[in-house]
């Protein structure tokens, strides 16, 4: 069995809009009313996701969600032409495409029974995310109906918040060797909630039959969730033996660093200065956000936010690191601005599970020719734009029904519909 690390983007959706629904997303409320550009935001992502297939890295998706979420709006007594503006903006949010806030993914040579387990997020913090798991299941149950491989899980229940692999980084010699499980919560963000519980962090733990020796549940620090780092991959990211993260990002950093060191002796941990970039900038520019992926000929990329590049304090300091001969060799930066603009970089449009390829349902799997089918339903199917004040209107609700028909029918999913 060959162990590969894929990556799982979202396709971005085309309700796609920006209604500045997510409290401490700074992006999201400074865009709120804005027009957005629903096919521009999915090709997008599917230049992203071609650009992690031209480095050699295995690549999936899933597919976006029922919008307006009919089914959640009947569980709250209404339909999508009575729940109101309000209501209605939570039910037509594009915001599954953030699969980082899916689930949480422990790999099999992490866990006691040696399978990969996967528990949904609940997203309870907001109300356009709280509805998202039920189709998130129903499709990483379809993924990963191989359960000799897979154990997907029910999402822990409210009120404790679960964010998904947003908050969780994974440390290990190797992919396929054992690694250490690091569950990052919040218990303050000054004025801003903090989304990720300990209680729930602790639960998919015990759901994941993870070893408590390598398992390490860390503060995040409520500077960084106050300054708009709303979950940690905004401010810390890892692959294999790297940490790399801003000097604010955890209340008690020395503490993590010195318990890293002990389990895994060669843990390098990049640690980016305040005084070099400040946690403002850092938000701003989501240079964390990025997908720390090791590359088929050796050493490591970060797929970063073309946002990155243009920032004077960032970009010296990345160019400085990758000329220092660490584990950090390429900045690939790439254009996710649709996304960007509420608050999802490169990392917040992937999950990663560990697996073998052969072992998924191959329809989530993606190729160049794959993608070239996708990008031409959107190109032809997706709204062009969406204005806040069309979110009401029943032509929309049947455009973005048909559109996303369309591409279930290409990748042959039409059950999930
Ligand atoms: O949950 N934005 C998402 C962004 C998620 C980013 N994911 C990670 N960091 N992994 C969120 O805040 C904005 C939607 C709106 O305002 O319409 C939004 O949901």
């Amino acid at each position: 069995m060959a162990l590969a690390e894929i990556n799982f983007d979202g396709i971005i959706g085309p309700s796609h809009n920006y209604a500045g629904l997510s409290l401490g997303n700074l992006a999201s409320a400074q865009n709120a009313g804005r027009i957005s550009e629903p096919r521009a935001a999915a090709l997008q992502g599917i230049e992203k996701m071609r650009t992690n297939i031209r480095l050699g890295l295995v690549q999936g998706a899933f597919l976006p969600q029922r919008r307006p979420d009919t089914a959640w709006l009947a569980t709250l007594s209404t339909d999508a032409a009575h729940a109101g503006p309000a209501l209605l903006a939570n039910a037509m949010s594009a915001s599954s495409m953030w699969t980082a806030n899916a689930a949480t993914v422990s790999p099999a040579p992490d866990t006691d029974d040696g399978r990969c387990h996967m528990t949904p997020a609940n997203l309870v913090t907001m109300p356009h995310r709280s509805h998202e798991w039920p189709e998130t299941m129903a499709q990483l149950k379809t993924a990963f109906a191989d359960d000799a491989h897979f154990a997907v899980h029910e999402p822990v229940p409210a009120p404790f918040g679960d964010e998904g692999a947003a908050n969780f980084m994974r440390l290990a010699p190797a992919h396929a060797e054992p690694g250490i499980e690091i569950f990052v919560y919040g218990e303050s963000g000054g004025p801003y909630p903090a989304r990720q519980h300990v209680e729930a962090s602790q639960a998919v733990a015990r759901k994941h039959r993870l070893d408590p020796d390598r398992t390490l549940f860390i503060e995040q620090s409520p500077a960084a969730i106050a300054a708009g780092a709303f979950h940690n991959d905004v401010v810390a990211v890892a692959n294999e033996t790297v940490l790399l993260c801003h000097e604010q990002a955890f209340t008690d950093p020395d503490t993590l660093y010195k318990g890293l060191r002990a389990l895994m002796p060669e843990v390098v941990i990049v640690e980016v200065p305040a005084d070099r970039v400040s946690l403002r900038e850092a938000i701003k520019t989501y240079l964390f956000n990025a997908q720390l992926v090791t590359l088929p000929e050796g050493g490591m990329a970060l797929i970063l936010p073309t946002e990155a590049r243009e920032s004077e304090a960032v970009w010296p300091w990345l160019e400085e690191m990758v000329a220092g001969n660490g584990p950090i060799r390429k900045l690939i930066p790439v254009d996710v601005r649709q996304s960007m603009a509420n608050g999802g970089g490169p990392a917040c449009l992937r999950l990663r599970v560990l697996a073998d390829p052969g072992t998924v349902d191959p329809r989530f799997l993606m190729d160049e020719a794959k993608l070239d089918a996708v990008g031409a339903v959107i190109a032809s199917e997706w709204p062009e734009t969406i204005d806040g004040d069309a979110l009401a209107d029943p032509d929309l609700w049947a455009r973005i029904a048909s559109a996303r028909a369309a591409l279930y029918e290409a990748l042959s999913l039409t059950e999930l519909i």
